[in-house]
């Protein structure tokens, strides 16, 4: 692993905590296995799940405060649910405080929560990494996203997408916009190939 992976890895033990930490590394290395499985960049898919939640354990006041400082816009759910921020502020800080310059994986990190209509494969990738990577085990139907991920991105983020819109609403938490917009594109995507 080369030095400046070891460098960021080293800076987010302290800055995430150990649970966090080893979720970090688990969708590192699932990104990286799904970027060989679909042919991209193994270093853009590592990079992005090394640094995808770097902003997670900053206390909700202070990604608020954090963000309205450096410019970043907060919706209304945001605003209620400041936890959602920890994507766009993870992207703003793997600028800034991590020296990432490469824009698609800053793109991919300021999605990963939420996901958006139309992806490209490295945000899917994250996306879907996240969720299935080898620590989770709560989230339902696990085992069969995880094999579908290796075989078809659109079918497993239509999967992914609709079981946390469930969850969502089950537990009585806002829905993003962005969330059901997801949603509704891969549904259509979906409806389209078959
Ligand atoms: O940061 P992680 O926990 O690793 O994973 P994540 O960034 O995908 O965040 C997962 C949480 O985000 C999960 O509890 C569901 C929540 N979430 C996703 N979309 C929405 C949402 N929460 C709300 N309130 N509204 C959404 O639209
Ligand atoms: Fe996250
Ligand atoms: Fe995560």
């Amino acid at each position: 692993m080369n030095q400046i992976f070891l460098e960021i890895q080293k800076q987010l033990k302290k800055a995430l905590g150990e649970r966090r930490f080893e979720h970090t590394k688990g969708v590192m290395y699932t990104a990286a296995s799904l970027a060989m499985c679909h042919g991209i960049s193994l270093n853009q898919a590592q990079l992005a799940g090394l640094l995808h939640d770097c902003a997670k354990a900053i206390p909700d006041i202070e990604k608020l405060e954090r963000c309205k400082n450096y410019g970043i816009p907060i919706s209304d759910v945001e605003k209620k649910n400041p936890s959602l921020l920890h994507a766009k502020l993870g992207a703003y800080l793997a600028r800034e405080q991590y020296g990432v310059t490469d824009e698609e994986v800053l793109h991919a990190i300021s999605v990963h929560t939420t996901g958006e209509p139309d992806m490209n494969i490295l945000d899917k990738i994250l996306f879907i990494a996240d969720y299935i990577e080898p620590n989770r085990d709560r989230q339902p139907n696990l085992e069969e996203v995880r094999r579908i991920a290796f075989e078809d991105l659109d079918r497993a983020l239509e999967k992914i997408l609709y079981d946390t819109l469930k969850y969502l609403e089950h537990s009585n938490k806002k829905i993003d916009s962005m969330t059901k917009k997801t949603y509704d594109y891969y549904v259509a995507e979906g409806e389209v190939e078959r």
